[in-house]
């Protein structure tokens, strides 16, 4: 693993962003663990995940002109990974994101900060089925942009209909580009090298992805 994919993970584990246990996801499937990105809520640890963000992001390679979060979570992603482009890879990028409710009044509309123009690179916290993303991007069409990515924190690599992952199939079927931080498989070899880990939670997380897993 990378060295920003193994802070992500302290991170994460330190604040209580990924726990292990017993929970409903939004598709109705009871996963034993879960990825609660709102749990990063003081300014060193949002700093330091922007840092994973951005590390993230120059690791991938993927080139755009302007990084959108959407609302909500998506909101602080994109403003501290901006600033985590600038402080540490010299990057001033542009940043946008939208409301959920159109502002009828001021400035009007739905979208805030720099114009929804070029190359748009989305940056959310986690895709399981990828109903999230899938909306966003009707978002760009209709501002006639072009969605070029998606970044994320965690990639569940959970399997729908067919073998394929969520990611697997929104990348084929927009021509995204898609870069996690971490993914399914990362996370269970973390688990699988830590020491003090449960082994109980390990089986769990291997029987949950044996069941849901896609295969790649
Ligand atoms: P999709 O839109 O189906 O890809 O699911 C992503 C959304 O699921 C996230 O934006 C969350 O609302 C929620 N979620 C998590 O935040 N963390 C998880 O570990 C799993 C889910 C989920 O419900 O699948």
């Amino acid at each position: 693993m990378r060295a920003y994919q193994n802070r992500f993970i302290e991170l994460a584990k330190k604040h209580d962003a990924l726990k292990f246990g017993e929970f409903t996801l939004k598709s109705g499937r009871v996963s034993p663990y879960f990825f609660n990105a709102g749990a990063f809520n003081s300014g060193a640890t949002l700093a330091e995940l922007g840092r994973c963000y951005a590390d993230c992001i120059m690791a991938s390679g993927i080139e755009f002109d302007v990084l959108l979060g959407p609302a909500y979570k998506g909101i602080p992603l994109a403003a501290v990974t901006a600033v985590a482009l600038a402080d540490q890879h010299g990057l001033d990028v542009p940043f946008a994101y939208n409301r959920k409710e159109a502002k009828t009044h001021g400035e009007g509309g739905v979208m805030v900060g720099a114009p929804l123009e070029g190359r748009i690179l989305i940056i959310d916290d986690v895709i399981t089925a990828g109903t999230a993303v899938s909306e966003v991007i009707d978002m760009i069409d209709t501002a006639g942009a072009q969605a070029v990515g998606v970044v994320i924190g965690l990639d569940r690599q959970e399997k729908l209909d067919g073998e394929a992952s969520a990611v697997q199939t929104i990348s084929a079927k927009f021509n995204l580009a898609v870069a996690s931080i971490v993914n399914f498989a990362d996370l269970i070899d973390y688990l699988g090298q830590d020491r003090g880990a449960d082994d109980s939670v390990l089986l769990a997380m291997q029987h949950y992805r044996a069941k849901y897993g896609a295969t790649e």
